[in-house]
């Protein structure tokens, strides 16, 4: 069989390598962690970057990638990415989720939303038409922008009811999420599943793996580096 995997592949290794190197570092400092409530921002965390070093090597195999017809072109879609992302996506809404002290109603809504844009971000990449693509691309992308809407709306709320500290913390992830998750239908539009051939595939591959490292890694470091305040937030109130 011939792989459908190009020279983007430099970037799926490097993904790999990241987020392998992510998910030991999150290992190694959670290890002396004793606290039952902040283990569990690290199992969380750990979680989230172990899905995804799988799927990145599973892009960087060729394992994770297919070919969709649109019309009269073959466009390679590396489908592992809505793998990685069904699961990682809620995971790291309940890690913010967490940190506000949300309610479950919260928490489901938030979850739900996530699910619905990435489901119906799945559909928008198998679509077989230039046109339906776009249109769940529409779907999916308003599913992320009602679920914006909450994180600013009621989860910060929450967050401010905790203390300085914790809400502070908030404060920074979630904007950090509300750039980069913005981000992500930007470039897919752009790429090569948008169909207008704007963003060669070579480049997009590289935007996406900085955008899930950042996303990913860089989140959970902040999330996780400083105790004294997850501390706080894990205590009961
Ligand atoms: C898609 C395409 C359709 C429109 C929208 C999308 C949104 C994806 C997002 C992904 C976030 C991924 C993260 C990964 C972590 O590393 C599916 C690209 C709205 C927001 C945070």
């Amino acid at each position: 069989m011939t792989t459908l995997v190009g020279p983007e592949s430099l970037w799926l290794w490097i993904g790999t390598i990241g987020m392998t190197l992510g998910t030991l570092y999150f290992v190694g400092r959670g290890r002396s962690v004793r606290d039952p409530k902040m283990q569990e921002f690290y199992i969380i965390t750990i979680f989230i970057t172990s899905i995804a070093a799988v799927m990145y090597f599973a892009m960087a195999t060729g394992f994770g990638v297919t070919e969709v017809v649109v019309g009269d072109e073959a466009l390679t879609i590396y489908w592992a990415r809505y793998a990685d992302w069904i699961f990682t996506t809620p995971l790291l809404l309940l890690d913010l989720a967490l940190l506000a002290g949300a309610n479950r109603n919260t928490i489901a809504t938030l979850i739900g939303l996530d699910v619905l844009m990435i489901g119906t971000g799945t559909v928008a990449a198998f679509a077989a038409t230039p046109g339906t693509r776009i249109a769940w691309w529409g779907i999916s992308t308003a599913a992320l922008l009602v679920l914006l809407y909450v994180l600013v709306g009621t989860l910060s709320k929450n967050a401010r009811n905790q203390s300085p500290e914790v809400a502070s913390l908030f404060g920074t992830l979630r904007n950090l999420v509300i750039v980069l998750w913005l981000l992500y239908p930007v470039v897919w539009i752009l790429g090569t599943e948008g169909t207008f051939g704007i963003l060669p595939l070579y480049w997009e591959t590289a935007a996406f793996m900085v955008l899930d490292l950042s996303a990913k890694v860089g989140f959970g470091f902040i999330l996780l580096r400083s105790r004294s305040v997850l501390e706080r937030a894990a205590a009961p109130s």
